[in-house]
């Protein structure tokens, strides 16, 4: 394949053109919300849009490295926050590279028992070793938005987050409260 390149808007926190955009919708995660009742109460809204990804044809080899845009929109399941499905990679020996573009996120890991949170903004870049499951989460009030970049074989397991879950969930915290935007709770 041929070298390339393209623009990524800083402002915007968008690609200047892409190959192929993935939409996930409410009804899209619903095997991974542990609310079922808050998804069931917003039933009329199963089109909308949890997030997007942004892709650009990569091929999914080794020796590739992909990079992809996500935009997580702002929102709640009840209390949780709108997340990505998360994953664990299927070459369970891949590790990923987040660069984040704009708003207010968190990036979750869990390996085993261990969790670690980290925040994530513009400029903030999270590595996330191999074996270790990633979900983002927008604990914002706008657009959440990031770029990724992994190995092109890293490949996806999502049957263990179904299965297994993450054992922590972001929600968001009372308003009268003047501390961090999002509360962890455990399962
Ligand atoms: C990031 C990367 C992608 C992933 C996307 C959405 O951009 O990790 O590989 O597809 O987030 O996450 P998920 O696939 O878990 O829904
Ligand atoms: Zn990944």
């Amino acid at each position: 394949m041929k070298p390339f390149f393209k623009e990524i808007n800083f402002e915007k926190g968008l690609y200047s053109d892409y190959d192929e955009k993935i939409v996930r919708r409410l009804s899209d995660i619903q095997p991974y919300v542990e609310n079922k009742k808050a998804l069931e109460e917003r039933k009329s809204d199963r089109d909308s849009v949890v997030y997007e990804v942004l892709q650009i044809d990569i091929p999914d080899q080794a020796g590739h490295i992909k990079n992809s845009i996500t935009i997580i929109k702002p929102g709640v399941i009840g209390e949780e926050y709108f997340f990505t499905k998360g994953h664990y990679h299927g070459n369970q020996e891949s590790a990923e590279i987040y660069l984040g573009l704009k708003g207010q996120g968190v990036l979750l890991m869990q390996k085993g028992d261990r969790e670690e949170l980290i925040e994530m903004e513009k400029g903030t870049m999270s590595y996330i070793p191999p074996q270790w499951a990633h979900r983002t989460i927008n604990v914002g009030q706008n657009d959440f938005v990031f770029t990724s970049f992994y190995p092109g074989d890293a490949g996806y397991d999502y049957q263990e987050i179904i299965s297994g879950g993450f054992k922590t969930r972001i929600c968001e915290t009372d308003s009268e409260n003047n501390g961090p935007a999002y509360k962890k709770v455990r399962r």
